[in-house]
């Protein structure tokens, strides 16, 4: 998985990058010029269970990417990304928008003042913009060489869609439909995350700048947090930062809300592979097939597929070793079409 954290310049992105991967990267005017990249692990409190279980050689977590796009600094229009971050930006799984609602007149906002849901609607609108572009060239091509044809039709539901001023993302298009375009990879059809980045003044208080009757109204998946807060408790020791997160009442850290929110917009589960060599857990989205998943462990799991033995990690915990579970008939025998749930520990039968 992997996702692009994109916003206006200043606000906040690196400090977030940082707080949620424990990178290092430098914040303010002496950003970094190109984008960052960290890979951070999905704590899992079940792979760590299962590990003391099976006491494998190796423990893997599962793994997001995130990219910290650059600011745009370079464009006397004052877009927010350049070409080189659109590119980029394709082959994100989503998007993460970090919206300022901070005040700091040491901070320089592009826009000369702090307004969410301005931002909001612009970045939206670049997103579409950008996306209104590469549909035209295409259609351009094709009505050039009379080539009328499905994928024809489809550009050019998409281009009203957009000149209607909405995101591919609520254009409902078929199984088939959808395959037909994916190839463009559109980013205002990407799924996309707001993150309120507020002061330490609005801690506490109840959407003190409209986002959050923005996010409800346009159905945004949004979180909450002081991105400057959240940085420092990410560098405390692990024992100091539980006591000042509940002295201040913040809850949950900002990468574990960041991680269950991103889950959840993408649908996303994990399933999870144990034995002696390897205790893994797998993402995938919800509704996945077991010879789909088989896929993702390696192409030919996938390809000579036979069954999947299959046991709820409560079951396993419940029964205490695989023979135990496979006694009280907790172990399933499924085959191709068997949709994985989340917490499933798989058992690939295959022969190539
Ligand atoms: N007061 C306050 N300042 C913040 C907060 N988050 C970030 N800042 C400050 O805002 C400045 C910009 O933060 P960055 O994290 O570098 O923002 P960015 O979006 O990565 O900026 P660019 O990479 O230049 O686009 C830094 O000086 C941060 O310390 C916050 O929650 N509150
Ligand atoms: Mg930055």
């Amino acid at each position: 998985m992997n996702v692009g954290i994109i916003g206006f310049a200043r606000s906040g992105k690196t400090t977030l990058f940082n707080a949620i991967s424990g990178a290092h990267a430098a914040v303010g005017a002496f950003g970094s010029r190109d984008a960052n990249i960290a890979v951070i692990k999905v704590p899992d409190e079940r792979i760590d269970r299962l590990s003391e279980i099976f006491k494998p050689k190796k423990t893997t977590y599962a793994e997001f990417q995130f990219l910290d796009i650059a600011p745009n600094e370079s464009d006397a229009e004052k877009k927010v990304l350049d070409s080189a971050s659109l590119t980029t930006l394709k082959n994100s799984d989503a998007l993460v928008h970090v919206v300022r609602a901070f005040e700091n007149e040491n901070v320089m906002h592009p826009a000369g003042s702090v307004d969410p849901v301005r931002d909001c609607g612009a970045l939206e609108e670049e997103l579409q913009l950008a996306d209104l572009i590469v549909i035209e060239r295409r259609v351009e091509r094709l009505t050039k060489e009379n080539r009328k044809d499905a994928e024809y039709e489809i550009l050019k539901r998409c281009a009203a869609h957009i000149e209607e001023g909405k995101s591919l993302r609520s254009l409902e298009l078929s199984a088939q439909e959808a395959n037909e375009i994916a190839g463009y990879c559109f980013l205002s059809q990407k799924a996309l995350m707001l993150v309120g980045n507020y002061g330490e003044e609005s801690i506490g208080e109840d959407d003190p700048s409209g986002l959050a009757a923005y996010a409800a109204e346009h159905g945004f998946t949004l979180i909450g947090l002081c991105g400057e807060m959240e940085l420092e408790i990410a560098e405390l020791s692990e024992k100091d930062r539980q006591a000042f997160r509940d002295d201040l009442g913040l809850g949950e850290g900002s990468r574990m809300r960041f991680l269950h929110a991103a889950y959840d917009m993408l649908g996303l589960i994990s399933f999870i592979t144990a034995g002696e060599p390897e205790v893994r857990a797998w993402t995938i989205r919800k509704g996945t097939h077991a010879v789909d998943a088989a896929g993702v462990i390696h192409s030919d799991l996938q390809r000579g597929f036979i069954r999947a033995e299959v046991v709820g990690y409560d079951d396993f915990i419940a029964a205490g070793t695989m023979a135990k579970a496979k006694e009280q008939g907790h172990v399933s025998v499924e085959g191709k079409d068997y949709v994985v749930c989340d917490g499933d520990m798989l058992l690939i039968r295959f022969n190539v």
